[in-house]
């Protein structure tokens, strides 16, 4: 990548947590901290490497984004409507009656979301059922999928990754966002998941780890994740849960899902615009 594509990418990121911010701080509750945290993964993927198309969200062999980690579901959903999946304006009616968008990620809902989720462990194990579906029809999707630090105590996580590597879904790539916090605590303090590259390396995965903020690194990442070798792939993903919203990252203890004040908001979306 050159030094004017980062640059693009960067302003991106700083949009889509705009747009986030905003939502999030219309309806005045909401999952911050771990939205935040994977803005940088979820514009790589969507700028650099998927093949979706927002005019038919179902278009045949599409790759699939499964955002396991549900509950950051803002984040995927200024994605989509900055991709052209629908209108931007209807970010603002996240979580509120009647919307499209509610607060974890749904298929039947929203175009553009390949998988529903938000009860941890599951939407990995689903993506593991979409790339060996994916590997059957021979299609040549890539099957992403993003799951949470303190997701990964989740049993269903380890079986599935367990079968994955069984049947070699060499298309499918994993993310896990280590922003190091769970619901309410460190993940070391709740329930230690570390060695994980050691872990995902026993049961038969590749294993990348990168700054997950760092844009370069990210996609450079995604594209060896693209050599097949047999296995699939996990990216580890080291994040700063609240990243880029100074109150967020202040309380960083808690930032998980919280309320946020007008005046919160204004100030997050002054910070982000460079005010
Ligand atoms: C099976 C299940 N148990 C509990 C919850 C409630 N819950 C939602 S998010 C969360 C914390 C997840 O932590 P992590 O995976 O680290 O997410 P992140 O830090 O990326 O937000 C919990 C316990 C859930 N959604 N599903
Ligand atoms: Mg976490």
């Amino acid at each position: 990548m050159n030094a004017d594509e980062i640059k693009n990418l960067q302003d991106k990121c700083r949009e889509i947590r705009y747009l986030t911010i905003e939502a999030i701080g219309a309806v005045g509750v909401g999952h911050l901290g771990g939205s935040m945290s994977i803005v940088e993964a979820l514009v790589v993927l969507y700028h650099r490497h998927m093949n979706v198309d927002p005019a038919n969200p179902k278009m045949e062999g599409r790759d699939r984004l499964v955002l396991s980690k549900g509950h950051a579901g803002p984040a995927l959903y200024s994605v989509l409507a900055d991709k052209g999946f629908f209108d931007k304006e209807l970010l603002l009616t996240l979580n509120q009656p009647g919307t499209m968008l509610p607060s974890h990620a749904d298929m039947n809902r929203t175009p553009g979301v390949d998988m529903t989720t938000g009860s941890l462990g599951q939407g990995f194990s689903c993506s593991v059922g979409v790339a060996l579906g994916s590997k059957l029809r021979k299609d040549g999707a890539t099957v992403y999928t993003i799951i949470g630090d303190g997701e990964s105590q989740e049993g269903l996580i380890w079986e599935a990754a367990m079968f994955a590597a069984h049947k070699k879904l060499e298309n499918l790539v994993a993310f896990t966002d280590l922003n190091k916090m769970q619901i309410d605590g460190a993940v070391k303090d709740v329930n230690d998941v570390e060695p994980l590259p050691e872990k995902w390396r026993a049961f038969g995965w590749n294993v990348y780890e990168v700054d997950g903020h760092d844009i370069e690194a990210v996609d450079s990442a995604i594209s060896l994740a693209g050599h097949r070798n047999g296995k699939p792939t996990m990216i580890i993903l080291d994040t700063v849960k609240g990243k880029d919203v100074t109150f967020l990252e202040e309380q960083w203890e808690y930032n998980h899902n919280i309320p946020i004040s007008a005046e919160q908001t204004a100030g997050a979306l002054a910070e982000l615009k460079g005010e």
